[in-house]
């Protein structure tokens, strides 16, 4: 088979970004006014820390107890490091188990600046039999431009795109079915009758994917750095920003090698119409190879699949999960599109909030937010964020709109949240929630023109960015975010030197 197209090996894998010239990518706030009264919160009156050496990065899903400061996502926890200057982050791991992973997260750049980070139980006592062979693997799937992303996202933020990406990547490769290409596949090595733990990431731009491999069953154990109930399915659908661990058994004898692929989920909105990537799972190097093909998928279209295996995630063991502070529940509208009249116009909005982060002389939030749209004002744009009591106990309510319906895989740093329900309807106080076994995620795919509900209790003080892990989505302001106040004796780390100094 002629091979017709040259596939570039991504060096961006090792961390190497371009310059992203002047550090101030966004434009200044319009000249509107939000109809509440807005007192601003200004980070460093707070009060206050952070190693590991890594550009303005995202340690997803990482909680950073009482550490905001190394939190990373640029206007929120920080101004962007400017090119060619250094930022120190720490990373503090409490109670995540699994897989999460860190990005950047200034403008596009997590597209190729990105990683697994794995964290292992104690002793590696894992709770779930059978236990995985000690050769562990990492799988990565990720977005792939030809060009510069970062003019994709120039695009996006000028509302003309942006183009979906060229390929998809399994761990940097989109594979050799990819335009009839033999070169460039990424291959896992396994041998028969074994059991391994798969550390699976996405961290695909845009969205949501279906990732399977072909005659084998995936057994998903923890997501998003959390212990699940296992549940087997042959493929599994995670959205940007989540993590599964998944048990994978070889077969007892294979005379064969298997193609694994990854293509998206096709819940709404634009049709990237991008091509799935594919890798090996190589029994031998010798074996027979199979004909390439990745239709062992789900179909892009296959809402039952997606739903079916969405729904089936629930936590490994019952939870406790606390009854909600009266007064604390915020349901908020999540539109893509926003009304012509909006200036600029199609602008995303939370509760008709277009997020505009500011970073002047130092980071400045309105800490004014609408409860339910009893109290949404006219869709502008604004810097208004959630401010909370340390010690809250907090429902936010994610409620689609046919302002853009597709699924929004909706992330919250700082916390994760149990996962209360999800449905597709307009969300009311009689909405049936799970208090019994919810499963405990970072990162929820609200369903298209659905609602999900999620619960968590306000115990990191800091300020946490909440926004659509749809890359385009979150550059037109599907973001909000939350300051958490300190508590009693519950602090937040001292800011770190340098810190303030990026604004
Ligand atoms: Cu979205």
């Amino acid at each position: 088979m002629a091979c017709s197209f040259a596939w570039p090996k991504l060096t961006a894998l090792t961390g190497h970004h371009p310059p992203t010239g002047s550090p101030l990518r966004h434009p200044p706030p319009a000249a509107a006014h939000l109809p509440l009264v807005p007192p601003l919160f200004v980070l460093p009156s707070l009060r206050d820390w952070v190693h590991l050496v890594i550009r303005f990065s995202s340690m997803h899903g990482v909680k950073q107890p009482r550490n905001p400061w190394s939190d990373g996502p640029e206007h929120i926890a920080q101004c962007p490091i400017k090119s060619n200057k250094n930022y120190t982050q720490e990373i503090v791991l409490t109670d995540e188990v699994g897989t999460l992973w860190w990005h950047a997260h200034s403008d596009w750049s997590r597209a190729t600046v990105h990683g697994a980070i794995i964290i292992k139980p104690k002793g590696v006592n894992y709770p779930y039999r059978p236990l995985p062979d000690p050769d562990e693997k990492t799988i990565i799937i990720a977005s792939w431009y030809n060009g510069n992303v970062e003019d994709e996202f120039e695009k996006a933020r000028n509302l003309l795109g942006p183009a979906p990406s060229d390929a998809y990547t399994i761990n940097g490769h989109a594979g050799n079915c990819f335009r009839d290409c033999e070169a460039n596949v990424s291959v896992i090595s396994v041998e028969s009758s074994k059991t391994y733990l798969l550390h699976i990431v996405n961290a695909v731009l845009n969205e949501e994917m279906f990732f399977a491999i072909d005659d084998h069953n995936l057994t998903v154990v923890a997501m998003d750095g959390a212990y699940v109930a296992p549940i087997t399915f042959p493929y599994i659908m995670l959205g940007p920003g989540n993590t599964m661990d998944v048990l994978l058994t070889t077969k007892n004898e294979s005379t064969t090698n298997y193609y694994m692929a990854a293509g998206y989920y096709h819940s709404g909105g634009p049709d990237p119409l991008t091509l799935s990537a594919t890798a090996l799972l190589q029994y031998k190097s010798d074996a027979v190879m199979p004909t390439c093909s990745a239709d062992f998928l789900p179909t892009h279209e296959d809402f039952d699949k997606a739903e079916n295996f969405t729904n089936s995630i629930k936590s490994k063991d019952p939870q406790v999960v606390p009854p909600m502070t009266p007064g604390r529940q915020y349901v908020i509208e999540i539109a893509a599109y926003g009304p012509n009249t909006f200036n600029p116009p199609s602008r995303s909005s939370l509760s008709n909030i277009s997020y505009v982060g500011k970073c002047n002389d130092s980071l400045e939030y309105n800490a004014t937010f609408p409860h339910n749209q009893s109290e949404y004002g006219p869709t502008l744009h604004g810097n208004n964020v959630i401010l909370l009591e340390y010690g809250d106990v907090v429902d936010i309510v994610f409620q689609g709109t046919s302002r853009g319906a597709e699924t929004h895989p909706m992330h919250v740093h700082g916390y994760s949240f149990f996962l209360l329900g999800r449905n597709y309807s307009t969300f009311n106080n009689n909405s049936l929630i799970n208090t019994v076994n919810p499963p405990v995620l970072n990162t929820v795919s609200v369903p298209t023109n659905g609602w999900a509900a999620i619960r968590f209790k306000a115990d990191n003080p800091g300020v946490w960015f909440i926004h659509c892990h749809l890359e385009r989505h979150a550059t037109w302001g599907m973001a909000t975010a939350l300051i958490v106040k300190e508590g009693n004796n519950v602090t937040m780390q001292t800011e770190p030197n340098g810190h303030a100094s990026l604004c």
